[in-house]
């Protein structure tokens, strides 16, 4: 360390060696020291997926050596898959970052440096950028992998403190159709279910979810559904869990609304509504039924390629359905017109009263093991607590939470993730601080994302690796520790609020993303507040508060211990919940909404066309997603482990149909060249029936698929449509 800057560091920043040394120290919290009995065990919620699984972590002499799922924790009841199983393996990965890294200009190799210097240069460049553009000229992206209390953290040293107003994460990737679709008809963002309606449907309607593949253990609980569910799959591929179904509608893709809102009127005509439910519990059902109107079967089967018979038998099944589950995930949140499809589906669960009793219900699934608490607490699309920026009344409660001036909360939400990437192309945006996300593999339309990192003026990537796509072009990285290396807390799928806890050590000077935060903070200055957000429990304390009287009041969780003891706690969990914890609670079983009237809004639209569509150029329709259940996201974890990597296919493929192969002349595992109006790429070609003609599909865990990606979003919830544009193929002769 250079003697004389830390000298100057103290004198500048106060408590920043201090700071320092608490958050390096191994009594820090969230640096909370391992358990050194000999042979002892701890609990974690695994750091992959939303289902939010617990794992039962195996320690020797205080590390983690091996785990097995927990037997009686009432999401996976003793089970996991492959990821969970091998969720320890990427900590140990060679590339690591294990210190702080920076370089002055573009054309330097990064240097390492510690993190009194690391925090300088954080603070000195983004003040630089700040002075010469104005405070909104920088930017953060946060995640829905890192625990709730450092996504508070963030978001409020971000935005009052260093006076950013442009926050987002890649939940705007994932989960903004859902959050968008549940505020407008539900009053507030609010997936009402329980794992427990998996097992208590009689009919469960998947749409655009490959639960097999992306959820492996919420399918595990419908298989442990007694009832011997219909079960309706919609998604244009045949995947493995169409495979299973009971009725499979491989409709044309973004062909949804049309269909949902033909499935709606023929529901109306033959008289499968609960009119009580309607005129008692909602608003608005007049106006839709003359919307769904024109809708006709004929019409319908036309859009979307399914026959008429068919969707007969689906609207039987729906509407002599006694408990019928109604679950959306990608298929549907990421789309042109993505937040009315969701809402389509709430309302054919609102008409048919399918809401707020056992098995049934209007469900969005999450994606990441975190998505929830970053959709509530991460203080970007909304004000804490699912709070509005806009609303002097939340501003003030805040403000008195957090003890700032009012005035320090921003007036407005700030730009969305796509917003923050054109701004970096205006001018507007000249500092971006990445956390937790790998946007250079995971973002549309890559070869343009990248050209726009390399027009900052100062990028920051806080990864666990200085190897991922993103962190490569960072001016600075910041090592952080992974799940396992610290402590906190996620928010499942169902709400359900469960620990995270440190069974390993951060290599080298990685630090948790609590402590980093807490270091930039302390060199930047932070006044007064943020000595109390001091350890995640202080900061869970905190959330508490700001949660009192909203819908996801968690008031009643007394402390983490709580949480452990309990088997996690859904929220909402009040006060006078505090000594009666359920284990399961669905919502809305009153029939009473979050909004202002208490009743569910049917909200829906005109259908728009498909932005890109299939023409004599471009003739397929590209489909992405998850490929394989061992493989996550863009591979940083996933890849690192070698058993995974058996499990998985190791390079990026495409998969088309037969018909198309023979047309085109393509040999199966021959290798093929694809190309959109945005980039191309060469891979292996796939030959299999599961894709329907002129479909084909590419698995979004390799880097070339984003390149061909189209930049729609939806208007509402401005998440991109990763699921649709026009490709063309060939093959290589490679
Ligand atoms: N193994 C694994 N599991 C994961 C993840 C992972 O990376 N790997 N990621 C997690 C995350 S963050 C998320 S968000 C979830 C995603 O979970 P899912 O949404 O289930 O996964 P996807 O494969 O993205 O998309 C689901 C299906 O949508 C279909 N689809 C495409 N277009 C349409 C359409 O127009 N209409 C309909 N109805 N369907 C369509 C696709 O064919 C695909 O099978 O998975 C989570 N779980
Ligand atoms: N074509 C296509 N693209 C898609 C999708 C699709 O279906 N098709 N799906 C979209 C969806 S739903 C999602 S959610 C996004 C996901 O996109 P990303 O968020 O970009 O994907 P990840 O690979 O999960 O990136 C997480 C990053 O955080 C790092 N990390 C993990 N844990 C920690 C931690 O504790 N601290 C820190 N600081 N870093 C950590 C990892 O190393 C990794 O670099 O992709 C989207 N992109
Ligand atoms: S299903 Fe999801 S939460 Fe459960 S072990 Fe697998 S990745 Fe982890
Ligand atoms: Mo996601």
């Amino acid at each position: 360390m250079i003697h004389n800057l830390e000298e100057r560091l103290r004198s500048h920043f106060g408590p920043f060696t201090e700071e320092l040394k608490r958050c390096q120290g191994k009594h820090h919290p969230g640096q909370v020291p391992l358990k050194d009995a000999p042979d002892a065990v701890s609990s974690s919620v695994c750091g992959f997926c939303s289902t939010g699984c617990s794992l039962k972590i195996h320690l020797r002499n205080g590390n983690a050596v091996n785990l097995t799922p927990e037997t009686n924790y009432p999401v996976n009841l003793g089970m996991a898959c492959p990821k969970g199983w091998e969720s320890l393996t990427p900590l140990a990965a060679s590339d690591r970052a294990t210190t702080p890294l920076y370089r002055k200009t573009r054309n330097e190799n990064p240097a390492p440096l510690d993190w009194n210097e690391a925090a300088e240069v954080f603070c000195d460049r983004m003040k630089q950028v700040q002075k010469e553009h104005g405070p909104e000229s920088v930017a953060f992206l946060g995640t829905g992998q890192i625990c709730t209390e450092e996504l508070a953290l963030l978001g409020a040293f971000a935005k009052f403190e260093m006076g950013v107003i442009h926050g987002d994460g890649n939940t705007r990737q994932c989960m903004a159709t859902a959050v968008s679709a549940y505020k407008e008809s539900f009053g507030f963002d609010a997936p009402p279910y329980t794992y427990d309606d998996f097992e208590q449907s009689d009919v469960i309607v998947l749409i655009g979810s490959n639960l097999c593949v992306a959820h492996p253990i919420m399918w595990q609980r419908i298989l442990l559904n007694p009832n011997n569910p219909e079960l309706i799959v919609f998604d244009p591929r045949t995947t493995e869990t169409a495979m299973q179904a009971t009725q499979h509608v491989p409709l044309q893709p973004k062909s949804d609304l049309t269909l949902f809102y033909g499935i709606a009127r023929e529901l109306i005509r033959k008289g499968y509504i609960d009119k009580d439910y309607i005129d008692i519990h909602t608003t608005g059902f007049e106006d839709f039924s003359r919307h769904v109107d024109p809708f006709d079967l004929e019409t319908v089967s036309n859009t979307s390629g399914i026959p008429i018979a068919e969707l007969e038998r689906i609207v039987e099944t729906i509407g002599q359905g006694k408990r019928v589950s109604f679950w959306w995930t990608m298929g549907v949140n990421q789309g042109h017109e993505a937040t009315r499809t969701a809402q389509a589906i709430i309302n054919l669960a609102l008409m048919t009263g399918n809401i707020g009793r056992p098995g049934t219900g209007a469900n969005s699934i999450t994606g990441q093991c975190n998505a929830m608490g970053s959709r509530l607490f991460s203080n970007t699309s909304s004000l804490f607590g699912g709070r509005d920026f806009s609303s002097s009344t939340d501003r003030k409660e805040i403000a008195e939470i957090v003890g700032i001036d009012e005035e320090r909360i921003q007036k407005r939400t700030g730009m969305a993730y796509d917003q923050i990437i054109d701004g970096i192309e205006s001018g507007a945006i000249k500092a971006l601080w990445v956390v937790a996300t790998n946007g250079a593999h995971s973002w549309f339309n890559q070869s343009r994302f990248r050209k726009l990192l390399d027009k900052l003026d100062f990028l920051v990537v806080q990864d666990m690796y200085c190897s991922t796509e993103t962190a490569v072009e960072a001016d600075l990285i910041l090592p952080a520790a992974g799940w396992g290396e610290k402590e906190g807390t996620f928010i499942n799928s169902e709400r359900r609020i469960g620990k995270v806890n440190k069974v390993s050590t951060a290599p080298g000077s990685a630090l948790a993303d609590f402590n980093i935060i807490r270091l930039l903070g302390s060199a930047w200055g932070a006044g007064e507040w943020f000595e109390k957000w001091s350890s995640p429990e202080a900061v869970f304390q905190i959330m508490k508060k700001m949660s009192r009287a909203t819908p996801c009041d968690f008031s009643g969780i007394k402390d983490y211990h709580h949480i452990e003891d309990s088997g996690g706690i859904q929220w909402p969990c009040p006060e006078e919940a505090k000594d009666n914890i359920q284990v399961e609670r669905r919502l809305f079983e009153d029939g009473k909404f979050y909004t202002k009237d208490q009743r569910a809004k049917f909200v829906f639209d005109n259908v728009q066309p498909v932005p890109e569509r299939p023409d004599s150029e471009y003739p397929f329709i590209l489909l992405t997603g998850r490929g394989s259940s061992g493989q996550w996201h863009t591979q940083t974890r996933t890849g690192k482990s070698g058993i995974l990597r058996k499990l998985n296919p190791t390079e990026n493929y495409i998969e088309i149909h037969p018909g198309d192969a023979a047309d085109l002349g393509l040999d199966h595992h021959g290798m093929v060249n694809v190309a959109s109006r945005r980039g191309s790429c060469t891979v292996k070609c796939l030959i299999t029936p599961n894709v329907a003609p002129g479909q084909v599909f590419m698995p979004m865990h390799f880097t070339e698929t984003n390149r061909l990606t189209n930049g729609i979003v939806d208007p509402h919830s401005r998440q991109p449509s990763y699921k649709h544009c026009a490709v063309q193929i060939s093959a290589s002769g490679l």
